[in-house]
């Protein structure tokens, strides 16, 4: 069952959620189903750069919210909190992972919550690449985090 689902989530993530461009590559890219009563989420996404040079990633929008941020989370005397950041830079020929407990974009004041197995789109404006603007599945509360699966 796992592997099936694994399966399903890479062809699911090849044939429509990845977005490219010549430059860049954004995959593995999910949002969180809203906690009822709340209205933020949060998006996690790996970023890829193919490049030669460095990008920024400056901005982020999307028509759920109007109050999209960059965060990271920082380690304070003992405490783990999370800040907000400028922009996030991917090295040429590197990538970057937006993942819970590191860099992570944050989405406040929903109009709707967001619900499992649905998409919304996002676009991701860069220093000096053109704006890419994706598809991002909601995962459900209850699904474990991909990254830890084994
Ligand atoms: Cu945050």
């Amino acid at each position: 069952m796992k592997i099936r689902f694994s399966i399903a989530v890479l062809l699911s993530t090849f044939l429509s959620f990845n977005a490219f461009s010549a430059e860049l590559l954004i995959s593995e890219q999910y949002v969180r189903e809203t906690i009822p009563g709340t209205e933020i989420s949060s998006a996690y996404m790996t970023i890829t750069n193919r490049s030669a040079k460095m990008v920024k990633l400056t901005t982020v929008t999307s028509s759920v919210s109007e109050r999209i941020e960059m965060h990271e989370h920082v380690m304070t005397a003992d405490m783990m909190k999370m800040q907000q950041v400028e922009s996030i830079i991917i090295n040429a020929g590197d990538n970057v992972v937006l993942q819970p407990h590191g860099y992570h974009i944050m989405v406040f004041n929903l109009q709707q919550p967001l619900k499992a197995d649905t998409e919304i789109s996002m676009t991701l404006h860069f220093d000096n690449q053109p704006s890419m603007k994706i598809k991002v599945p909601v995962q459900g509360l209850n699904k474990p985090e991909k990254r830890h699966q084994h």
